[in-house]
């Protein structure tokens, strides 16, 4: 049997809502399988976040991990390629731990590559009228921690895991930053990443590079 395991994020940094957490929910409530898809919404704490995802993965044996998360400046769903060996927290979390200059998984490499297919991903959620695009950077915040813990844990595994950042939900009033989706369109976005995941194991020769 086939498991796949989708985890969003509570709500951090005073706000109100995380559209990823409650994204997340939607996907479950309306998962018709045949895969399993075990989901959970974890806390947005340095320790608390990469422990429960270590704890989910030991408990489930995931195939595919698939890591959602807020990033609330951003107008458009993020596939991300590159989750970096560093926490430089710009906020304290919400356990108020601010860690600076710290590896993610101390003597892990500098960085580890999705091991999910990001370009077909990006490109199946954009050819259902979302706008989708590869992003490489995850920030340095508790997001890349779990995606680098992620694909730490899957490497020893021999399961696949990758990360997607969200913009914010137009029904939580939007962002000052960029444009919103609504909810609805952000959990069909991460329905999509898993399905497209589950089947495409090979990746899109196609360029997602970006100059700058
Ligand atoms: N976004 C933050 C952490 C939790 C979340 O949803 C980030 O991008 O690191």
């Amino acid at each position: 049997m086939t498991t796949i395991l989708l985890t969003g994020f509570e709500p951090f940094g005073g706000d109100p809502a995380n559209p990823s957490g409650e994204a997340v929910g939607i996907v479950a409530a309306r998962w018709s399988g045949p895969e399993t898809l075990i989901t959970a919404v974890l806390p947005v704490t340095f320790d608390g976040a990469a422990a429960r995802l270590t704890e989910l993965v030991a408990e489930h044996s995931p195939d595919v991990i698939l890591a959602t998360g807020l990033a609330g400046d951003r107008g458009t769903i993020s596939v991300e390629r590159i989750a970096v060996n560093l926490l430089d927290a710009r906020i304290p979390d919400n356990a108020g731990a601010q860690p600076v200059d710290v590896p993610s998984v101390a003597g892990g490499p500098a960085a580890y590559f999705a091991t999910l297919p990001v370009k077909a991903i990006a490109r199946d959620i954009a050819a259902a009228g979302i706008p989708s695009a590869v992003s490489h950077s995850a920030g340095t915040f508790v997001c890349n921690h779990v995606f680098f813990t992620a694909l730490h844990e899957a490497g020893v595994r021999g399961a696949r895991a990758g990360f997607i950042h969200v913009p914010w939900a137009a029904e939580h009033g939007g962002s000052a930053d960029a444009s919103s989706l609504l909810l609805a369109d952000i959990a069909s976005a991460l329905e999509i990443a898993v399905r497209t995941s589950l089947r495409v194991h090979e990746d899109l020769a196609v360029t997602a590079g970006t100059l700058s």
